[in-house]
């Protein structure tokens, strides 16, 4: 067997409150399996995938947070050199939605202004947010937006085609790519 060899390496990380679906979206993606007893992970979990897109081999190095989430210091080390992210909204909490300026602080402080794709999981659930106020959300920071169920596997592997689509576009932009 040939070992593939990426030509690009990117790190994307999960961002989001505990609970929200991080650890279910990547194994849903990277493994298309939803442990049932998934538990707190603890630390961060790195899971790779690779994915032929536009005539080149990307390997994503995925970044699953764990239980510590709520330390900042420990954020940005976990978003320090991220080429991308995740921010994950449970629909059912609205809670989950207004955390999204202390995750995208620690990001930026870590990473800079990389793409970031803000999911919306749960939909096989009834929502609590208004689809609305997300949308606006998105709008207003120009992210994409994505609704997702890693539950029943709707949308997920878009999600990662979104991000990582907003990554080579900003790695043209700045010539890293040619
Ligand atoms: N109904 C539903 N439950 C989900 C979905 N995604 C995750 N969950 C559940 O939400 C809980 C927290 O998920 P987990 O992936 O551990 O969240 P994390 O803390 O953000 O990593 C678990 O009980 C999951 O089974 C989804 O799309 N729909
Ligand atoms: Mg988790």
């Amino acid at each position: 067997m040939t070992k593939a060899t990426p030509d690009f390496i990117h790190k994307l990380v999960f961002l989001g409150d505990s609970s929200v679906g991080k650890t279910s979206l990547v194994q849903r993606y990277v493994y298309n399996s939803l442990d049932p007893n998934v538990g707190r992970t603890i630390g961060a979990m790195l899971h790779v995938k690779m994915v032929q897109y536009e005539d080149a081999l990307h390997k994503l190095v995925i970044w699953d947070l764990g239980g510590q989430q709520s330390f900042n210091v420990l954020r940005e080390q976990y978003c320090a050199q991220a080429s991308g992210a995740f921010f994950v909204v449970d629909i059912t909490r609205p809670d989950t939605l207004e955390s999204i300026d202390s995750w995208l602080g620690d990001l930026y402080n870590a990473a800079g202004k990389v793409p970031v794709v803000i999911v919306e999981n749960k939909v096989d659930l009834e929502p609590a947010i208004s689809p609305d106020k997300i949308v606006q959300e998105a709008e207003s920071r120009g992210f994409k937006l994505i609704t997702t169920s890693a539950l029943e596997n709707r949308n997920v592997n878009q999600a990662f085609t979104e991000l990582l689509v907003e990554v080579v576009k900003k790695a043209k932009k700045k010539k890293t790519l040619i």
